[in-house]
């Protein structure tokens, strides 16, 4: 048979058990397993000086009561349409401005807030509100109550914005969203502010505490305390040379990653570090807290300054350059890589 002939027949063939809802794996086999990940996801930045006016025009398009939640999402330009940044996670910048509640809800997504400008504004989490500061790490636990809110005016509110990273994506891979609206915009407050970050934040737990939920119970990780310990490990002396000095959050009940999808770091590069080359199977999004400096992401180079974002995709390597001090933020879905087996790195 001639190859137009055999052509043919494979595309009639094709067309037969199309009906019937088949098709040949021999033509897409080659795309489904691959020797390596490539992602779809591009190395990205959102330039903070180029996108600060568009998140605080939000505020004159719609209030925070409209939207139920006034954000910008931070979309890949690799993964159009599917408010993704990341195959797994989302990233958006949020704005409270003074005066306004964005009104209580749970959903089975776990979210974090990591805050970018202004302070003052706080969220309510398990009947406890956290007010907000540049730089805090907050988490929304799974199905837990949370709303926002930020003082008026004449108490003395200010805009607020901060990066929200949530396992949206994931969460719609795998069918399992679920969520409801609290019947009133806030939730009842029933424990003092402070409450949590002193039973579980202060290297020591209530004497029976008992491991009821994967999520770490403290739901404020104030950045005082993270940039302190980054300083004084820099101070000793303690430079990895891929990483500068790098920690992770921790879920201090269970000493995993405070989400169970979501893990978090913070990391300080000093002025003229050169970080070495790396790469992993997570994706990671990057929030520049300070500094200034260069991230090498695959064929990609972002200078970077603070507020940007960036986001890193699997396996693609990544080489960090710091012009001034700088410390970064980050998070990304390597708990869920590391739980199913996933997870690859190599430091080169
Ligand atoms: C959400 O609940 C919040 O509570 C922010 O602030 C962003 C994005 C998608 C779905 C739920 C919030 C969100 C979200």
């Amino acid at each position: 048979m001639s190859a137009t002939a055999q052509n043919e027949t494979r595309t009639a063939y094709y067309e037969r058990i199309a009906r019937q809802h088949l098709a040949p794996l021999w033509e897409s086999l080659h795309a489904l397993v691959v020797s390596s990940p490539q992602p779809k996801a591009l190395p990205s930045i959102w330039k903070y000086a180029q996108i600060r006016d568009l998140v605080m025009q939000a505020g004159s398009v719609i209030s925070a009561a409209e939207a139920v939640r006034r954000v910008l999402v931070m979309e890949n330009p690799g993964l159009p349409g599917k408010s993704a940044v990341t195959p797994n996670l989302y990233a958006g910048l949020q704005l409270i401005l003074p005066g306004e509640i964005a009104p209580s809800h749970r959903h089975t997504q776990s979210a974090l807030r990591f805050i970018v400008e202004g302070k003052g504004a706080w969220t309510a989490v398990n009947g406890e509100r956290t007010t907000m500061h540049p730089g805090d790490f907050i988490i929304t636990p799974s199905w837990t109550w949370h709303d926002h809110g930020n003082p008026s005016l004449e108490e003395g509110g200010e805009p607020v914005v901060w990066l929200d990273g949530l396992d949206i994506p994931l969460v719609a891979h795998l069918d399992a969203s679920f969520a409801e609206n609290y019947p009133e915009d806030t939730q009842p407050i029933s424990r003092p502010e402070g409450d949590s970050l002193a039973r579980y934040g202060s290297n020591m737990l209530p004497v029976r505490h008992e491991v009821t939920d994967p999520t770490s119970p403290i739901f404020s990780y104030p950045y005082e305390r993270s940039r302190e310990a980054l300083d004084t490990l820099y101070r000793h002396g303690d430079l990895d040379p891929w990483d500068g000095v790098k920690l992770r959050y921790v879920n201090p009940a269970t000493g995993g990653w405070p989400m169970p999808t979501i893990a978090t770091f913070m990391q300080f590069l000093p002025k003229g570090f050169r970080g070495k080359t790396y790469r992993s199977t997570d994706a990671t999004v990057y929030c520049v807290v300070e500094g200034k400096g260069t991230a090498h992401i695959g064929d990609t180079e972002f200078a970077f300054a603070p507020h940007d974002v960036f986001v890193a995709p699997s396996w693609l390597p990544v080489r960090l350059d710091a012009d001034e001090d700088s410390v970064l933020f980050s998070y990304s879905d390597r708990p869920v890589l590391a739980a199913l087996n996933l997870l690859r790195e190599s430091r080169t």
